[in-house]
């Protein structure tokens, strides 16, 4: 039996789409969260940018990896019931902690955010991921938008820098980044209350529309793995770099830097 809060539905709905919407995941810690995110914002990490674009207004700030200097962000990681259903979606017995992200899009910011995979920027293979993003204010028109099946593509989507557009790695092996409105792609999104979440694959192709609201749109987003996923090697530096990290292709991510929060072997 899945958890609670979720049915077996859901857990299909993941296995073939890729992508679902889970109401009120972190529906108890919004509060925590949201104290999270203006520690974050108060206190920027090496990571953090605000996507400064020509022509963009508003203000896009985001940062990651922060969850071992933001005591709210590791408390609502551990506490709540986050892994269960990472588990339950993945179906995996093992539940790792990646990372933690925020993004926050000011009233009036006019920048989108690209569509884009996540998993041609990270340094992890296998098809037991999930990232879970949740809105910390209502959203409705800068929700996340995720294009169904994307994860089953056979071609990965080029990486490319957010504000400056450029390709992260030498593009030969990837697909050029598709335009899903206008070919027309099964996309999914949903208004939003604080705390909901959508869980969506790595290789799901997503991105966002600017916050044009005059209230803000804060956003946690976490990256958990499961049993398959490996360390890989890419063309390049990755985002998130993790300097200095000494794993070899092929190996399960060291526990010490991404603990397991379940079913550690
Ligand atoms: O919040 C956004 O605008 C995009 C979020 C995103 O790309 C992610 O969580 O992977």
């Amino acid at each position: 039996m899945p958890h609670p809060l979720i049915t077996q539905e859901h857990v299909e709905t993941y296995q073939r789409d890729g992508v679902v919407l889970i109401r009120g995941l972190f529906a108890d810690h919004v509060e925590t969260l949201r104290t999270g995110v203006e520690r974050n914002m108060a206190e920027p990490g090496p990571y953090a940018s605000n996507n400064d674009k020509p022509g963009e207004t508003g203000r896009f700030f985001d940062d990651y990896c922060n969850w071992q200097r933001i005591p709210e962000f590791e408390a609502v990681i551990r506490e709540s019931d986050v892994a269960e259903i990472a588990a339950d979606l993945m179906q995996s017995e093992s539940v790792q902690l990646f990372h933690d992200h925020v993004l926050v899009k000011e009233p009036g910011t006019s920048m989108a955010t690209p569509w884009h995979q996540d998993g041609p920027y990270y340094f992890v293979e296998g098809q037991q991921t999930v990232s879970f993003w949740s809105p910390l204010d209502p959203v409705t028109d800068a929700t996340l938008r995720c294009v169904a099946g994307s994860h089953r593509w056979e071609k990965p989507v080029i990486p490319t820098r957010w504000a400056k557009g450029d390709a992260f790695f030498d593009p030969a092996p990837y697909m050029q980044v598709p335009d899903p409105d206008a070919e027309n792609m099964d996309i999914r999104e949903w208004p939003m209350a604080p705390g909901d979440a959508v869980a969506f694959n790595y290789q799901i192709l997503h991105g966002a529309r600017g916050n044009r609201a005059n209230a803000r749109r804060r956003a946690f987003s976490l990256r958990l793995v499961g049993d398959d996923a490996r360390y890989v090697e890419r063309p390049g530096p990755t985002s998130p770099p993790f300097p200095g990290h000494e794993m070899v292709a092929g190996q399960r991510l060291r526990a010490d830097w991404f603990p397991y929060l379940r079913g550690a072997p």
